[in-house]
C-alpha cells in the first residue's frame, strides 16, 4: 500500500459557519478546496506554532511553511496545479492588485472592527482567542487586544477616526464589486485564487457575528452577495 504524505493545513478555530475566523486561513482552506489538493485542516488555538508566529501555516514531508501566499505558491509547484494557469499577464497583474488592496488595507478594517471596537470585544474573546483556556485567556486577551492595536498604529490605518476607516473600507468595497460586475467570479466563469482572497475576507465580515459598518456595505451590492453565496454553496456546501 502506498504512503500517502498529507498536507497538514493548521488554522485558527472556526465559527458561524466558517472553517476559520481568520481571513488568511479561511483562505488557504478556500484554496486547498479548489485545487482539490489531500489535506487535513487541524484546529490551533493560537498562531504561535506557526514558523512566522502567524496563522496559517502547514507541514508538509517535513518542511514547515508559514504565510498563506507562500503556503499557496508552494502547493502549485509541488502538486502542478494552478487554477490561474489561464489568467494572461494582465490579469495576473490586476489579481495581485486585488489581493494586495483585500490583504493589506481592506483586512486592517476588519481587524480595527474586531479588536477595536468595545461592543466586539465578548465576542472576540468567545470566538477568534475562543479556544485559549479561560484562565490563560483572562491573562493573554488584553496583553494580545494591547499588541493588535499597536500593530494597527503601525499599519497607519489604526491612526484615523472610525468614520475615515469606514470611508476607506466603503472604496475598496465598490472598488471590488465594480470589478467584480455581473461575472459568476472576478476572472470569468472559472473560480482562481482571487475568489479565495475575496471570498475569506468578505465572509469574515459578512458571515460572522462582530458588529461592523462594512457588512451594510456589502449587503449593497447584490453581486458580492450572490457571489459569496455562491462561493459556499460550491466550495462548503456541508457546512
Ligand atoms: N501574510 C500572512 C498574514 C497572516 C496573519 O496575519 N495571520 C493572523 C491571523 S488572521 C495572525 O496570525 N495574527 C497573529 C499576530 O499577528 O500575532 C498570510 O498571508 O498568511
Amino acid at each position: 500500500m502506498a504512503f500517502i504524505v498529507h498536507v497538514k493545513a493548521y488554522h485558527l478555530p472556526g465559527g458561524w459557519g466558517l472553517v476559520s475566523v481568520s481571513p488568511f486561513c479561511l483562505k488557504l482552506d478556500a484554496f486547498l478546496r479548489l485545487a482539490d489538493i489531500p489535506h487535513e485542516a487541524i484546529t490551533a488555538t493560537t498562531p504561535f506554532g506557526g514558523p512566522k508566529g502567524k496563522a496559517p501555516w502547514i507541514e508538509h514531508e517535513g518542511r514547515k511553511i508559514g504565510d498563506s501566499t507562500f503556503i499557496i505558491q508552494y502547493l502549485k509547484n509541488r502538486y502542478s496545479v494552478d487554477p490561474d494557469a489561464g489568467l494572461t499577464p494582465a490579469q495576473r497583474g490586476q489579481a495581485l492588485a486585488i489581493q494586495r488592496m483585500v490583504e493589506e488595507n481592506l483586512y486592517w478594517a476588519m481587524v480595527n472592527d474586531r479588536w477595536n471596537t468595545p461592543a466586539n470585544w465578548p465576542v472576540l474573546k468567545g470566538s477568534v482567542l475562543g479556544g485559549i483556556p479561560a484562565p490563560i485567556r483572562a491573562v493573554m486577551a488584553p496583553v494580545a487586544r494591547r499588541g493588535v492595536i499597536k500593530q494597527l498604529k503601525g499599519h497607519g490605518l489604526g491612526c484615523h477616526s472610525a468614520e475615515e476607516i469606514a470611508a476607506i473600507a466603503k472604496r475598496d468595497i465598490t472598488a471590488l464589486s465594480a470589478i467584480l460586475g455581473e461575472q459568476d467570479w472576478f476572472f470569468g466563469p472559472a473560480p482562481t485564487e482571487t475568489d479565495c482572497v475575496v471570498y475569506s475576507l468578505l465572509a469574515n465580515v459578512y458571515f460572522v457575528g462582530f458588529e461592523s459598518p462594512m457588512k451594510a456595505m456589502i449587503a449593497a451590492h447584490d453581486n458580492l452577495v450572490s457571489f459569496l453565496d455562491r462561493f459556499r454553496d460550491r466550495f462548503y456546501p456541508a457546512l
